[in-house]
């Protein structure tokens, strides 16, 4: 009785501290004999950069002491912070401790500690600790005791996240004999219901719950543990809940997730051309950003243009719209030539609430082996990744799950070759995105028109979508080289039950907008792109 009484004091003291800003425990002060200890006082300790990564001692956070070691500029999952250990380890066990922490991106994310080892034929990689943990909260990713295998060598220990490549900081890294109970962060992992944190849900939490309900308007970083119906917020359901799974009445908290928020949209069922009025190809005075990015694809070293709107916030979700350019031309036409200059033109929309702000994306399919009808494996194996690890969209994470789950927030079009493009992205990777712009230009697929069409119903009927989860507004000039392609395309297309023509989204899937006496040329196809842009992303797929 004692005990308990005195546990629960101390879960008082923990809940206090909670509401107010984080605390952390100081590690052990006892005289445990480390086999390693990295404290990052001086300097990187032997740390370095895995993969691409950099690594460098930062006073600007700190676990224990006043520096940390700050991870930073990776490009994959598995970039991360690492260090050798000698062959002297292999086949003993140990106790392992590292204390993590990260500041931006979701609020929660898997990381691992790892193991690399060479076991004399092959590089193998094993988890010595994992953790969700909390976003702005050290975190301890320990094991008493893991044991190396033996007779292994190359042997090195990092951190690195299970998706995403944000930035993260590393502190107090020990390693000591088997079973030694290393001291580290206390919390900082993402459990619900565990709000006093020990890693076990109890009556210590249901305490601390009611003491923050009463307490606090403002949650703290760990009542993310406490929302445990997930609904965004930590209310009076919560508390019954964890009463209930206390009690055993439940055995796993029923989620709350609020229903997304699309915004409502005024669609015309029968859109006509109208082009953009004609001071939104000057400069505007709310300006976003084109940045010039490189990345390593599938085909080569390649280059694209990321437009990111007016007052960008990397904390916010974005829609994103790749937009691909035609035959000859390249990942600068859209926004570098004067019959383009598409980004003042989404400036003034954007301004005038015509957009949603969103992020435009200019890729290219030129390079080694590169083509419009193939662009679609490597908008899936790389550009999509690249891109939305960097910029903040709906994808939680770059793992595909994620990419797949974030769709209805993403849009794909192009002109001429870029249009042959955009039905290979419909026919190929309906499961990434859920808009599509093919402008002036067919399917190549299929030998006719009924070919063309029956090859997109295939590929609809394969992918198991319902015609409220993919959306296509095709546009061309009733005198573009391409339109005696695309019209009969289209004719077959609208006698097919998976497409359903009309530009009202809310009530069909499938438009075709003809631009009267226009040709083959980006100066009015951009027009076309003013007029469908605003009509996606206002769709849940549900
Ligand atoms: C078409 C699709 C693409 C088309 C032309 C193109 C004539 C591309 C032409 C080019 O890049 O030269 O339907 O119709």
């Amino acid at each position: 009785m004692k005990k308990l009484l005195s546990l629960a004091a101390a879960a008082m003291t923990v809940t206090a501290a909670m509401v107010g800003p984080s605390s952390t425990t100081l590690a052990d002060t006892d005289s445990t004999s480390y086999l390693l200890s990295c404290s990052f006082e001086s300097g990187e300790d032997g740390w370095t950069g895995r993969g691409g990564a950099s690594v460098e001692a930062s006073s600007k956070t700190s676990f224990d002491g006043s520096n940390a070691l700050y991870c930073t500029n990776r490009s994959d999952s598995w970039n991360g912070a690492a260090i050798s250990l000698d062959d002297s380890y292999a086949g003993e066990t140990f106790s392992f401790s590292t204390n993590v922490k990260y500041e931006s991106g979701k609020d929660t994310a898997l990381y691992h500690f790892t193991m690399q080892y060479n076991d004399g034929s092959e590089t193998k990689y094993e988890k010595i600790a994992s953790a969700n943990i909390i976003k702005g909260e050290w975190a301890q990713l320990a094991n008493p005791s893991f044991t190396v295998p033996a007779n292994s060598s190359e042997i090195s220990i990092y951190v690195e996240t299970a998706t995403g490549t944000s930035d993260f900081y590393v502190d107090d890294v020990k390693v000591a004999a088997e079973g030694t109970v290393i001291e580290g962060a206390k919390g900082g992992k993402y459990i619900p219901g565990d709000i006093f944190p020990d890693g076990v849900v109890d009556t210590f939490d249901l305490i601390c719950a009611r003491k923050l309900i009463v307490a606090s308007d403002q949650p703290s970083p760990q009542s993310i543990n406490a929302d445990v119906d997930k609904s965004k917020e930590f209310a009076v359901n919560d508390l019954v809940l964890l009463d209930e799974f206390i009690s055993g009445k439940i055995t796993e908290f029923p989620e709350n997730i609020p229903v997304e928020e699309v915004t409502p949209f005024d669609y015309e069922a029968n859109k006509q051309f109208k082009e953009a009025p004609g001071d939104y190809f000057s400069q505007c005075q709310q300006q976003g950003k084109v940045t010039q990015e490189n990345y390593s694809s599938i085909r080569g070293n390649k280059t694209l243009y990321v437009y990111t709107p007016y007052n960008y916030d990397p904390e916010k979700k974005y829609n994103i719209f790749y937009l691909m350019h035609g035959g000859g031309e390249n990942e600068k036409t859209l926004f570098f030539q004067d019959d383009t200059m598409i980004q003042n033109m989404l400036d003034h929309m954007i301004m005038n609430g015509e957009l949603e702000p969103l992020i435009v994306v200019t890729p290219t399919f030129n390079g080694q082996g590169g083509e419009a009808a193939n662009f679609y494996e490597e908008l899936r194996a790389n550009v999509i990744p690249f891109v939305e690890g960097k910029y903040s969209t709906y994808a939680e994470s770059t793992s595909e799950e994620d990419i797949r789950a974030s769709r209805m927030h993403r849009a794909y079009g192009g002109f001429s070759m870029g249009s042959v493009s955009t039905w290979q992205v419909f026919k190929n990777d309906i499961d990434l995105v859920g808009y599509f712009m093919p402008l002036s230009g067919d399917h190549w697929g299929g030998n006719d028109a009924y070919g063309k069409a029956k090859d997109l119903a295939d590929a609809v009927d394969r992918s198991g979508f319902t015609d409220r989860q993919y959306f296509i507004f095709a546009a061309t000039g009733s005198d573009d080289i391409a339109y005696p392609n695309v019209n009969p395309q289209v004719d077959e297309m609208k006698k097919m039950s998976q497409f359903k023509f009309t530009s009202d989204f809310s009530e069909g899937n499938f438009y075709f907008m003809v631009a009267p006496g226009k040709t083959h040329w980006w100066g009015y196809v951009r027009h076309y792109v003013y007029d469908a842009l605003p009509y996606f992303f206002h769709e849940t797929g549900e």
